[in-house]
């Protein structure tokens, strides 16, 4: 599956940890855009698309929240739960987020701006779509 964990490494002191994330040194695309999904309702599940060619990196910054991952072949359950990881998506990946804390704070780095086009929002769709694609 198109999905990877990623571990950032905190600049700690004895005033706090700072986590930088710089264009080429933790993953491959170059940022074009970044958004962040909070004050979720309680037991909300979100996402239910797949992208046809946006590749993102999702980092919980605060509180914890789980991330459902299928790619027509198999499926894979996430949960971030803390600021120095993240979990890089690539294209062709239906994507659900779920079981947000109150204080979660989903933090996402992507590689194009936003363009509805590049969504696919329907399961069947998306199966025909990677399935005729592989
Ligand atoms: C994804 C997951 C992790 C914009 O106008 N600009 C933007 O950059 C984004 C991301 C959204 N929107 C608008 C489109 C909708 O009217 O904000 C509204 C909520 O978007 P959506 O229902 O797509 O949100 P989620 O949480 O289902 O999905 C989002 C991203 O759209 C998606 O790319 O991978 O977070």
């Amino acid at each position: 599956m198109n999905i990877k964990m990623l571990e950032f490494v905190p600049h700690g002191d004895d005033r706090g940890q700072l986590i930088a994330i710089e264009n080429g040194k933790e993953f491959d695309f170059t940022i074009q855009r970044f958004y962040y999904i909070f004050k979720t309702t309680k037991g909300t599940r979100r996402g239910f698309h797949a992208h046809k060619s946006l590749q993102q990196v999702l980092i919980c910054i605060c509180g914890s929240c789980k991330l459902h991952f299928d790619d027509g072949d198999e499926t894979m359950e996430v949960q971030l739960d803390s600021p120095d990881k993240g979990v890089y998506v690539g294209n062709n990946v239906w994507r659900e987020m779920y079981d947000f804390s109150e204080d979660a704070v989903l933090a996402v780095l992507a590689s194009d701006v936003y363009t509805e086009d590049d969504y696919i929002r329907d399961y069947g769709e998306f199966i025909k779509y990677v399935k005729g694609e592989k």
